[in-house]
């Protein structure tokens, strides 16, 4: 089963979709436009989550992190003088140092990320959506600052003006995303941000039309008129798509087959099939129930 995900929303999915399949099949594209150097290491907080989730590791309060991990460095750092950009924990930046060491002796984003897993007994393949560089940039009044500047030194309040990605025009999906879309005849894309998680991923030169020839099915994130969490809203506004599933259903138009909504919401859309279920994930039991809910619509 090949999902499209970003860093919160769909790993909810994928911790019950592993209870649910083997992991081993399992193929997650991931969006790595949110990734960015910190302290001299390459943070991809989104394929992090991935794999951290598929490992048991992630921090089920934030979705970013390890959990119980500790944050002395970040903390000595900041006693030097030197304030760094993104709360980097311990443990995590172990992660961050050896997927930099890799990529400085010459390894892909790809290879750096098949050796993480391996190391951290993941089964599912993780393949980030590119091996070139792509930096979401969000345009505010303020000016244009990357997505993490804006989500956590400005705590997302700024207006927001235009979304950009800078790199994307030139950058190339990989070889194993490429093939991989290329194996299946259905493709999920998770409850995820359409405008910054799964829009990068779309942006990249020959999705769109490998996706037409596919069964897409995409999980909502927005229930009514407001996301489960996160920018969602702010940026599908800013960027001209109504802040709703019907919006959600606008954003993957030209290639959406059915889409997912929660119960609670009434959106009825003209042009895809639209079918309900419960889409809040708060337990582990919640998130298998969707996951057994996506497996049977896909005749897994
Ligand atoms: P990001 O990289 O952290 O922005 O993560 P994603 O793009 O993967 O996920 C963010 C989106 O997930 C937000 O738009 C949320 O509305 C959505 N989301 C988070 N939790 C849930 C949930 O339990 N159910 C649904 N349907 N959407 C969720
Ligand atoms: N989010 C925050 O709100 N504050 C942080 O200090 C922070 C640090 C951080 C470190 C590693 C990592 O992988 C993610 C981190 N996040 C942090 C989450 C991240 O900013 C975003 O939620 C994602 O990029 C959106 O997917």
């Amino acid at each position: 089963m090949i999902i499209l995900s970003g860093g919160t929303g769909t790993p909810k999915l994928l911790r019950g979709l592993k209870n649910v399949i083997p992991e081993e099949d399992i193929t997650v594209i991931v969006n790595t436009a949110e990734d960015q150097w910190v302290s001299g290491n390459l943070v991809c907080p989104d394929i992090d989550v991935v794999l951290y989730t598929f490992a048991g590791l992630i921090d089920e309060r934030k979705w970013w992190g390890i959990r119980d991990d500790t944050f002395y460095t970040h903390e000595a750092l900041k006693k030097l003088g030197y304030h760094e950009s993104m709360k980097l924990g311990d443990k995590d930046r172990a992660t961050h140092v050896f997927r930099s060491k890799l990529i400085r002796s010459g390894y892909t984003l790809t290879e750096a990320t098949k050796r993480l897993r391996s190391s951290l007994g993941v089964e599912a393949k993780v393949l980030p959506m590119t091996n070139d560089p792509v930096a979401t940039m969000i345009c505010t009044p303020e000016g244009k600052m990357h997505f993490q500047d804006f989500w956590i030194a400005h705590k997302g309040e700024p207006d927001v003006l235009d979304v950009r990605f800078d790199g994307l025009d030139a950058a190339k999906p990989t070889p194993e995303v490429m093939s991989v879309l290329s194996s299946e005849d259905t493709i999920i894309i998770g409850p995820s941000n359409p405008i910054t998680s799964i829009g990068p991923i779309l942006g990249l030169k020959g999705i769109v039309p490998i996706l037409q020839k596919k069964h897409v099915i995409a999980i909502s994130p927005i229930i009514g008129n407001k996301p489960v969490s996160g920018p969602a809203g702010k940026l599908m506004k800013a960027i001209g798509y109504e802040v709703s599933s019907a919006g959600v259903a606008q954003c993957y138009a030209d290639f959406l087959d059915v889409l997912v909504v929660d119960q609670r919401d009434d959106c009825a859309l003209p042009d895809a099939r639209v079918v309900k279920t419960d889409t809040i994930m708060t337990s582990l039991a919640e998130s298998k129930s969707l996951a057994r809910f996506i497996v049977e619509l896909t005749n897994y």
